[in-house]
């Protein structure tokens, strides 16, 4: 039997390779989706994320860069997608004051051809759009909804509200199904290690195994509403059932420092943490043994942060039926466990 025929529908994931990617086709092949996998061309087969989860196998990949809008039509012609959930783009905020060009051109304009590539080629799919808490970023109110202004503090988070209006005006304009998730910061054992919650238990966990020596962390001051990616995904998905597009804030309602991340972090894996000293010059030491273990480095703060918000999920518990599982607790103690686990077999990181 042609095996296409028991397909319940087909989506398209681009940034299949990343951490979102990853759990979103599991969660679709559970569904009896058929997932293609849409990542740029590299030199080396990037897939960790889904062999972690024992799923890359069952993913139709296939070479697909943003930045290339034939390409994307291309992909839609010949795939017919239902769905296409748009993951893929540079998603680090740091790199973004670095690279605030090739980031505007990937986020912004990536969205743009990929609205364009479906208005054009295949009008009635349905479009989930990543977009991010970051468009916030400064507000008059701790407490964030779909309603709040937007005041982005971040060359990615300008970036992204350019994608953000881009999918309400398509949605307006040309009648498409493009819903945008306007996520808070999401996080697991798949996140990509540059950050800060899986540095900080990468790091650690080769700490306690006798492997690296110090975390070099930046403000350990600044809070985020952090739930898990798990969860997360789910309320994508559900976002594409909906009869009517709109877009949904999608957070855990409450906001933790990186601070009390590292502390939480630090006592599942056993080590007894103390602080001495302020600012710039405060350091994390390992109180049993007194060694110097954390340190603090200017060169991950940034130029410019968003107030430490809280994202209202309430219109996504009313609406999408969502609801985050996973507590922040939970969350420290999953990743600390995986990376320690990791460390302790020698795993190749990722
Ligand atoms: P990751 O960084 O883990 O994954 C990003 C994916 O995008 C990777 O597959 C990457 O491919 C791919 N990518 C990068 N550039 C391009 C390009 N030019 N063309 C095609 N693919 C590209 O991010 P997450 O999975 O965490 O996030 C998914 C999306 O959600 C991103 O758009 C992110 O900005 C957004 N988001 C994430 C949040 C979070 O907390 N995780 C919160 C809010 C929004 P490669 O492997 O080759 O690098
Ligand atoms: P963020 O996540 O910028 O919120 O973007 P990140 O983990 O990079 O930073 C969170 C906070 O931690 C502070 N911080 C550090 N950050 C990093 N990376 N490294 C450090 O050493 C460090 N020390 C302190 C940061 O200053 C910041 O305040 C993520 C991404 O997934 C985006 O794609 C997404 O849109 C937003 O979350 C919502």
């Amino acid at each position: 039997m042609d095996k296409s025929m028991t397909f319940r529908k087909t989506a398209i994931i681009t940034g299949i390779t990343g951490q979102d990617g990853a759990y979103l086709a599991q969660l679709l092949l559970e569904k009896n989706y058929r997932v293609i996998g849409a990542s740029r061309r590299s030199s080396t087969l990037n897939l960790p994320r889904l062999a972690h989860l024992n799923i890359a196998g069952d993913i139709e990949l296939r070479t697909l860069d943003v930045l290339d809008a034939t390409n994307l039509s291309r992909i839609i012609e010949e795939v017919g997608p239902d769905e296409i959930y748009n993951l893929g783009g540079q998603s680090s905020v740091q790199t973004s004051f670095e690279q605030p060009l090739y980031t505007s051109e990937v986020v912004s304009l990536g969205t743009l051809r990929l609205l364009e590539a479906v208005n054009l080629v295949k009008p009635d799919t349905r479009i989930y759009n990543a977009s991010s808490s970051e468009i916030f970023g400064h507000s008059e109110t701790t407490m964030v909804s779909e309603d709040s202004p937007f005041y982005p503090r971040s060359p990615y988070g300008v970036a992204k509200l350019y994608a953000h209006w881009a999918v309400i005006n398509y949605r307006e304009a040309y009648d498409l199904h493009a819903s945008s998730g306007i996520l808070f910061n999401h996080e697991s054992p798949l996140r990509g290690m540059d950050f800060v919650t899986r540095k900080i238990t990468t790091t650690l966990a080769q700490i306690v195994n006798g492997g690296q020596q110090m975390l070099h962390l930046g403000n350990l001051e600044n809070a985020r509403d952090w739930g898990f990616a798990g969860d997360y995904v789910d309320a994508m998905w559900r976002m594409l059932q909906q009869d009517v597009a709109s877009d949904y804030v999608i957070a855990s309602r409450q906001t933790h420092t990186v601070r009390a991340f590292v502390e939480l972090a630090a006592k599942v894996v056993g080590i007894d943490l103390e602080w001495q000293g302020e600012g710039a010059d405060e350091v994390g030491l390992e109180a049993k043994t007194g060694r110097q273990i954390i340190g603090i480095d200017g060169r991950f703060y940034r130029p410019s942060e968003p107030d430490p918000l809280i994202g209202d999920n309430r219109k996504a518990q009313a609406e999408l039926h969502w609801q985050p599982k996973v507590s922040f607790e939970q969350l420290v103690e999953m990743m600390a466990h995986a990376d320690l686990e990791r460390a302790r077999d020698g795993q190749v990181w990722y």
